[in-house]
């Protein structure tokens, strides 16, 4: 029988509304935001605002606010973005002790309610919170996937589009490693409409690129002032969800749980990831050279310190 999807949505604030709302443009399921008893009117809100914009987008969506764990039965994906943003001056781990709490709360009731879900975990310090999620769920490490990569692969993208001009949807790449300025963009694997993007900017273009990727999220911080980025997560979520309930198999950089897979063992980082109807299928593995593999160890060091800042 056809089916109707459901999909949670933890934490009805930037991230979590603009993801509602992407959900519902593109028909992908009913979905359910959850917020704390305080923000309840805020989630039903944004979702009741929604549901009265589906007409002019023709999309049949059930969009819904709540603070009732309970509601959530059911859900085939769960996306998490409760949890406190940056502001200027913040690094995504100063977020560390506050939003442990939130993600801790949230494990537990997902757990009890959507035990068979698919959860995409946006939180930060993304590095440690997709971690203390796995270890306190107990979840299969295919039901579990930090949103991070996507994100900063769309970052990058957008970047060599601005400095050669040319589309973006002809720009193909990947940044592995964790979520902060240690990550690793692969300029060697970059191209544009399959030519590589060595042969199309000099070195020094490539590095400022480079550069400008890792500090992204900071750029943004500053200048919004108030909260960190909002639309280009929400939209990079997006595409994991929709191959997931899709099957599509795209190969998406997720944060993913490596046993062995790049010499990383019992750590989510940012790898290669093909995500269907099974969830985390699989890790691909490619070929680094000496200097990416330094910059891999580097990034998986700060990973590793996240972490063990949750004593999990
Ligand atoms: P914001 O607009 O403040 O929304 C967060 C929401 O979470 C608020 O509505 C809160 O009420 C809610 N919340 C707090 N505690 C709970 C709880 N226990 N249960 C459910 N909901 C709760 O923030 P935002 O949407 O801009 O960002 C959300 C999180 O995503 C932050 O931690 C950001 O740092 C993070 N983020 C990560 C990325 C990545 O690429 C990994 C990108 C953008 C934002």
């Amino acid at each position: 029988m056809p089916k109707r999807y459901k999909i949670a949505v933890i934490g009805g604030g930037q991230v979590g509304g603009i993801t509602a709302l992407m959900i519902a443009q593109r028909e992908l399921g009913d979905a359910v935001v959850f917020d704390i008893p305080e923000k309840e009117g805020l989630a039903k809100g944004k979702t009741l605002d929604m549901m009265e914009m589906t007409p002019h987008y023709g999309t049949d969506v059930n969009l819904e606010g709540t603070s009732d764990f309970s509601q959530l039965k059911g859900s085939d994906v769960v996306i998490i973005t409760a949890g406190v943003p940056r502001k200027p001056g913040m690094t995504r781990e100063d977020l560390l002790n506050v939003n442990l709490k939130i993600i801790t709360s949230v494990a537990e009731n997902i757990k009890k309610h959507c035990p068979d879900a698919f959860n995409i975990v946006i939180t930060n310090p993304l590095d440690a919170m997709i971690y203390a999620f796995y270890k306190l769920t107990g979840f299969p490490k295919n039901r579990v996937v930090g949103m991070a990569g996507a994100l900063d692969t769309g970052r990058y993208r957008s970047f060599v589009a601005m400095e050669t001009g040319y589309s973006v949807e002809d720009i193909s790449a990947i940044v592995m490693g964790g979520h902060g300025p240690t990550m690793v963009p692969l300029p060697r694997l970059t191209t544009v409409g399959g030519i590589p993007l060595t042969e199309i900017l000099p070195k020094e273009k490539i590095d400022a690129i480079v550069e400008r990727t890792r500090e992204a999220g900071t750029e943004i911080v500053k200048l919004l002032a108030d909260g960190s980025a909002y639309f280009s997560p929400a939209a990079s979520v997006l595409g994991m969800v929709e191959s997931y309930l899709k099957d599509k198999k795209r190969i998406i950089p997720c944060s993913s749980f490596c046993e062995g897979e790049y010499g990383v063992n019992g750590y989510f980082i940012g790898v290669p990831t093909v995500i269907g109807a099974g969830g985390v299928e699989k890790i691909l593995e490619i070929k680094l050279t000496p200097d990416e593999k330094e910059a891999l160890k580097n990034t998986l060091e700060a990973v590793k310190k996240a972490v063990a800042d949750t004593r999990l």
